[in-house]
């Protein structure tokens, strides 16, 4: 075995991947990425003890963050960058802990993740082979403390989005230290785990909340929309990931040029904004999510920037045109580092739009999108009388994450075979799956509502706490909404646990449940949550409507 990752649900074999990752990870990247984990532990246990002590820095915390992040699946596949994160990451510690010594606080002893040592990637290599996942003998425990680990890195990569426009919560990063803090601690139990598990749902919700109002307070509440899904004339820079101020900066940077921004994959709910629609070469959405990248981003013909994950390993055809920036890496690939000014300079990818021809048209039409909590809760009236009067008899919450496997075409077919009264509510990239589908329309109401990127999910959250007032229950699970999730990668595992926490039960989690899950915490989840998996979609159908 040369690593060990089981954090996504393509995890190889349903197990995990030990050679080299399904998603193109090098198992010498995973083992750096497992020793970074480690030291972020290690800064966190004696963070900790610098809080105590009133020191607190908040750059310790955006180390934190950004690391956690970096380790989310198809952010960095570069090596390089996890070494020198390491390097970095160990320096921090050794000065928190010269700050503790000057007020006698000796944090020594009090974990090895404090005191190890090492600066050639010789050794760094060894000592990642001891800390990884499996170093943890129990697997329920070690279940647990992943299932609260990459929960986690969902809720790290909520809180860089919210910081990039100025908004943080130091109580996000303290729950963050204690939950790295905790996967050390060998006194812990299952039901303290179990506990820790729920708080981080409770903190999940607060981190959704932040980045929403973040969002929200600087770029509008997202509206109705339709999306161009066609090409101009003019070349073109193709934009994906999550990061909304980057695509600003972008758009800011191309005013003049000629030159026509696109949005792919997660970058699509951009576009419902108002503050972006008033650049006239926002030209539309390019493409399907994440997994088709290796072909979309061949027929773009133009640069394409990642600002976040899903990254895959890009094809030579391509390569020269994919740009990095933020905490996505790829070695060989450009990266477009932030200044310190905290602007980022496109000039680069701008002029290289120039020399390129523009896109190949690969669909046309449009699609609409933009319904976040405000526009839906201006909406509410038609929605509680189609609801009154049957026209809607139920909703589905069906957002969550694409994948490249066939089994997802369960999700399309799903969609398709739902009854004309029942209406999707979506976000995240799960959502092409079916939006391109006619579903049509129930009094006006488009039977699949886009709500935004899977950092929107919040909305879907608030629109049901919305229909429980409305219809004056008492219970959220009174509604007539089932949830038929689909998740990939660690983001999902924050929004699943942040809706646990606000006492979702039955959700239906797909196409396979987390490979981290063993068959005892998978109990634990179906007794107290009613979590389940998925069937046929004829099957599923007929259980959600309860026949
Ligand atoms: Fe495997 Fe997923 Fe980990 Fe990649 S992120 S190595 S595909 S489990
Ligand atoms: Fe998609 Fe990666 Fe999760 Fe943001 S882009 S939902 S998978």
């Amino acid at each position: 075995m040369n690593m060990f990752c089981y954090q996504c649900q393509e995890a190889s074999r349903g197990a995990g991947c030990t050679l080299r990752g399904t998603c193109g990870k090098t198992d010498d990247t995973a083992r750096m990425q497992d020793l970074l984990m480690y030291a972020l532990k290690g800064i966190a246990l004696v963070n900790a003890e610098a809080r105590k002590a009133g020191i607190n820095d908040e750059e310790t915390d955006s180390f934190v963050i950004e690391g956690l992040f970096s380790t989310i699946t198809n952010v960095n596949f570069d090596k390089n960058y996890f070494v020198e994160k390491v390097k970095e990451a160990l320096a921090l510690r050794e000065s928190i802990k010269a700050q503790l010594q000057r007020i006698n606080v000796n944090v020594e002893d009090l974990h090895d993740s404090v005191k190890w040592y090492a600066d050639s990637e010789e050794e760094f290599d060894r000592k990642a082979q001891q800390v990884g996942i499996l170093s943890t003998e129990n697997e329920d425990i070690r279940s647990l403390q992943s299932l609260v680990t990459f929960g986690v890195k969902g809720m790290a990569a909520y809180a860089y989005h919210a910081a990039n426009l100025g908004y943080k919560d130091p109580d996000i990063s303290k729950f963050i230290e204690k939950a790295l803090i905790a996967t050390l601690d060998d006194s812990m139990t299952v039901n303290d785990y179990v506990s820790l598990t729920m708080e981080t749902g409770k903190y999940g919700v607060d981190v959704m909340a932040l980045l929403d109002k973040a969002n929200t307070a600087t770029y509008g509440n997202p509206e109705i929309t339709r999306v161009n899904i066609g090409v101009r004339k003019k070349p073109g820079i193709l934009i994906s990931g999550h990061d909304l101020k980057d695509l600003e900066q972008l758009l800011e940077q191309t005013q003049g040029t000629g030159i026509d921004v696109y949005t792919h994959g997660e970058m699509l709910p951009a576009h419902y904004y108002p503050a972006f629609k008033k650049y006239p070469n926002f030209a539309g959405n390019y493409g399907n999510s994440w997994w088709l990248q290796d072909r979309e981003f061949e027929s773009f013909n133009g640069p394409i920037l990642m600002t976040t994950n899903c990254l895959v390993p890009p094809k030579d055809s391509y390569k020269d045109r994919v740009y990095t920036t933020g905490v996505v890496g790829f070695e060989g690939v450009k990266h477009i580092p932030e200044g310190p000014d905290g602007k980022k300079d496109f000039s680069e990818i701008i002029e290289h739009a120039k020399r390129c021809k523009p896109p190949i048209e690969i669909e046309n039409g449009e699609i609409v999108g933009g319904f976040a909590h405000e526009q839906v809760f201006s909406l509410a009236d038609k929605v509680v009388e189609a609801v009154k009067s049957g026209a809607i008899k139920r909703f589905f919450v069906m957002a969550g994450c694409d994948g490249r496997f066939k089994d997802r075409r369960y999700y399309t077919e799903f969609a398709k075979a739902l009854p004309r009264d029942a209406v999707i509510l979506t976000a995240g990239c799960a959502k092409y799956r079916y939006n391109k589908l006619d579903l049509g329309d129930i009094n006006g109401i488009p039977r699949v509502l886009d709500a935004g990127q899977c950092n929107d999910s919040y909305s879907l959250a608030l629109i049901a706490l919305k229909l429980k007032e409305v219809f004056g229950l008492d219970d959220i699970n009174e509604l007539p909404v089932s949830y038929n999730i689909a998740w990939y990668e660690q983001k999902a595992v924050i929004v699943l646990l942040a809706l646990l926490y606000l006492g979702v039960k039955d959700i239906h989690l797909g196409p396979t449940l987390p490979a981290f899950l063993s068959p005892n915490v998978a109990k634990v989840l179906v007794e107290n949550f009613g979590i389940g998996g998925i069937t046929t979609v004829e099957d599923d159908i007929k259980m959600f409507m309860g026949a």
